[in-house]
């Protein structure tokens, strides 16, 4: 089990260069950085890749699917593009030498049709396990997440990501799990984790205000029990968004600084990561 911190903390913008952050994650003790695709492509795979390993960590990485590429959509030239733009997806997280792609994937991100949900979860289903043999080829396992409801209207609760995962009947994919959202969304978070059981792929950490984990609410104690219990073998990966005022931080609503320093709350980020899930994985 690896303990990671998604590099959009420290990001003004999605196509701001990570490389300098690498070094900056290992010094304060995280085995991996996870990245979003949303300003990488493949052209700058190999220079990451390098310098991941040059720094000595592990990369993971997460996207966001637009209108575009619905995967959940009636529309088959859609649902096309979606395949397509996976496919490219999980070509750069072979090539960043990955095998972790989670995030934003049954349906787009800020996108919402309520009155199809059926119809989208079960189309959902069957494009994201058209995506099995390209996953298997590149060795990369694909996290939906479970998403609050402002951001989406498909997977709102772990149940509804697990019950898209388990449709696509694709061993390589499964569902992310974030504390952000749990908190919104579930009433009982360790018992949706206990649900989830091994299609749990990914688990996210931030506190209720997307802040350092346990410096708010949360109970992380509770979900790590569950972790256990679960055997999860994943990653636990802190995703906060702390800083106001920049391009990323409007994407994810953050209209006030959370935490004063960026550095400081990675830091206790990780000590609080590293007491609450010792016994886990
Ligand atoms: C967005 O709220 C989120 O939690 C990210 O993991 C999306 O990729
Ligand atoms: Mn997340």
């Amino acid at each position: 089990m690896k303990f990671g911190i998604h590099a959009g903390l420290w990001m003004d913008r999605w196509t701001q260069d990570p490389a300098p952050l690498f070094d900056r994650a290992a010094a304060l003790g995280f085995d991996a950085v996870e990245l979003s695709l949303l300003g990488i492509g493949p052209e700058q795979a190999a220079r990451l890749r390098q310098a991941a390993a040059d720094a000595g960590v592990a990369l993971s990485c997460s996207t966001g699917l637009g209108p575009e590429a619905d995967p959940a959509s009636a529309d088959p030239e859609v649902r096309h593009h979606a395949r397509e733009t996976l496919a490219r997806a999980i070509e750069t997280v072979a090539a960043l030498g990955s095998s972790r792609l989670a995030g934003v994937v049954a349906a787009p991100w800020g996108q919402f049709d309520p009155a199809h949900k059926a119809d989208r979860a079960k189309r959902s289903g069957e494009t994201l396990g058209q995506m099995q043999a390209h996953l298997a080829q590149h060795g990369v396992t694909l996290g939906i997440e479970a998403l609050n409801r402002f951001e989406s209207d498909l997977t709102s609760t772990a149940a509804e990501a697990c019950a898209i995962a388990r449709a696509a009947g694709a061993a390589n994919v499964g569902v992310l799990l974030d504390s952000f959202h749990m908190n919104i969304e579930e009433k009982d978070p360790p018992a949706a984790l206990r649900a989830a059981g091994d299609t749990l792929v990914h688990y996210h950490v931030s506190d209720n205000d997307r802040g350092v984990p346990g410096s708010g609410r949360y109970d992380f104690a509770a979900d790590a029990r569950a972790l256990k219990d679960i055997g999860y073998q994943g990653w636990i990966v802190a995703e906060m968004f702390v800083c106001a005022g920049r391009p990323t931080s409007a994407d994810l609503n953050i209209w006030r600084d959370i935490e004063p320093d960026a550095d400081q709350a990675a830091a206790q980020a990780l000590a609080h990561m590293k007491e609450v899930f010792a016994n886990v994985g």
